[in-house]
């Protein structure tokens, strides 16, 4: 990527302050100007509810992860919690600096890879997508930004592969794919909607994402993950290893619920994730998810124009909380702040990446289970109470809600993805 000095010499400043503090600290902060975010947001932002945080970790933990975890880093410093367990045969604590898989927050990273070839000229978002991968698609309407957008209406070939939750895992755990064959998959199912014409998520589109940055680079996606944000961010816990099947130095061992009812878990640490590679194979840790979304937003990896066209979403559901940039989600939360970033689901973690869109703070919180959606929902709540701060008393009633905020299924549970 072409950094511009100025650019550089920002992140050199945070990367600085960040090893030495372990914080991205207000003195870098005040070296570069925080993107389009309101004054009065800044001036308001609360203080984050760590016990909220905890009491969203202990509740994925009620509802069947072995542990969880979350990082919060804005101008106050930053914070990590743990409960539970990151291996549930050792018995070891989790722990908030261990590796795991991030799962669908890796389209934010193929995203920001496809975003800066924009930047450079090398591929026009409006452009169809067979401009540059001729006779890929079997309509010539597809462009590159319906990929980014979840509106191609390529099938999403994982439902029907993970139908029956731990035999579909067990057939692809080792598999090796290439991403024709995925694209084949996806292509074997009738279309779900005319290009443009509606939100429906799909890995598919990601496949094809990751197709593009290969085609037009030459070369592997994770080269230009390492090249373009893993290097200049210094992203020392993230990595992206496909095929191979492992999760090197400490890490959390990600633990299955199979469908039936009471069945044992299932360790699923080990795996390929070829099924999904550029739409799902990233592994990081919370911190350097942290400085991901948080650098991404203050402007440190693409250009104005295209984080601009990045944050500008569409609704994906009924809720008008819930929206879809150019492969980056947007929650509105109860006290009026938005956040930016990502969800993530492989088989045995769930994972929430997400920050202001000052960049000043940032959550990232994982849980090591997954087919588990009260889980997924429940560890959600973490980003309440990170970015909402304490809710007086008298608002945290009913058992629908934590502390006073209605929990909404998470994003797996939602209509859109059946
Ligand atoms: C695959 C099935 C889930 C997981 C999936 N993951 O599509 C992508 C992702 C990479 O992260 N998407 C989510 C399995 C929605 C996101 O954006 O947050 N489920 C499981 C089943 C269900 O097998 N039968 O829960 O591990």
């Amino acid at each position: 990527m072409t950094f511009s000095p100025h650019r550089r010499l920002a992140v050199g400043a945070t990367l600085i302050a960040a090893i030495v503090g372990g914080v991205t600290p207000a003195a870098a902060h005040a070296t570069t100007a925080a993107p389009s975010a309101p004054a009065a947001s800044r001036a308001a932002a609360p203080a984050p509810d760590m016990e909220g945080v905890v009491a969203a970790l202990n509740a994925a933990m009620a509802n069947g992860a072995p542990g969880a975890m979350a990082r919060y880093t804005g101008p106050e410093g930053v914070q990590a919690r743990a409960v539970g367990v990151r291996d549930r045969v050792s018995g070891a604590a989790m722990d908030s600096r261990a590796r795991f898989r991030v799962g669908s927050v890796s389209k934010t990273f193929s995203s920001v890879v496809l975003l800066q070839l924009a930047d450079e000229g090398r591929v026009e978002l409006d452009a169809p997508v067979n401009r540059y991968l001729p006779g890929l698609l079997p309509d010539e309407r597809i462009t590159v930004r319906h990929l980014l957008t979840h509106r191609s209406g390529l099938a999403d070939y994982t439902d029907k592969m993970f139908a029956q939750t731990v035999p579909g895992f067990e057939s692809v755990r080792n598999r090796v794919f290439g991403y024709r064959e995925l694209v084949d998959l996806s292509l074997s199912e009738p279309r779900t909607t005319e290009p443009g014409a509606a939100y429906k998520y799909s890995n598919a589109n990601f496949v094809v994402v990751g197709m593009l940055i290969e085609e037009i680079t030459g070369k592997p996606v994770g080269q230009e993950y390492e090249r373009r944000i893993i290097k200049p961010l210094r992203l020392r816990n993230t990595a992206y290893v496909h095929p191979d099947t492992r999760v090197e130095g400490l890490h959390v061992r990600g633990y299955l619920h199979p469908d039936e009812a009471g069945a044992p878990l299932v360790d699923s640490t080990e795996q390929t994730v070829s099924w999904a590679q550029s739409a799902g194979a990233v592994i990081s840790n919370p911190a350097d998810l942290n400085t991901f979304m948080t650098a991404l937003m203050r402007g440190r990896l693409l250009s104005p124009r295209m984080l601009d066209a990045m944050t500008t979403v569409t609704p994906t559901d009924a809720t008008n909380t819930r929206f879809y940039g150019l492969g980056l989600r947007r929650y509105d939360l109860s006290c009026g702040t938005q956040v930016y970033g990502h969800t993530g689901t492989v088989q045995g973690y769930y994972t929430y990446a997400f920050a202001t869109r000052d960049g000043r703070r940032g959550l990232s919180a994982m849980a090591n289970t997954s087919n588990r959606g009260a889980a997924n929902t429940a560890l959600g709540g973490s980003l309440e109470a990170a970015f909402c701060g304490k809710k007086p008393a008298a608002a945290a009633s009913s058992s629908r809600a934590v502390r006073g905020v209605p929990v909404l299924p998470a994003e797996a549970d939602l209509p859109e993805r059946r």
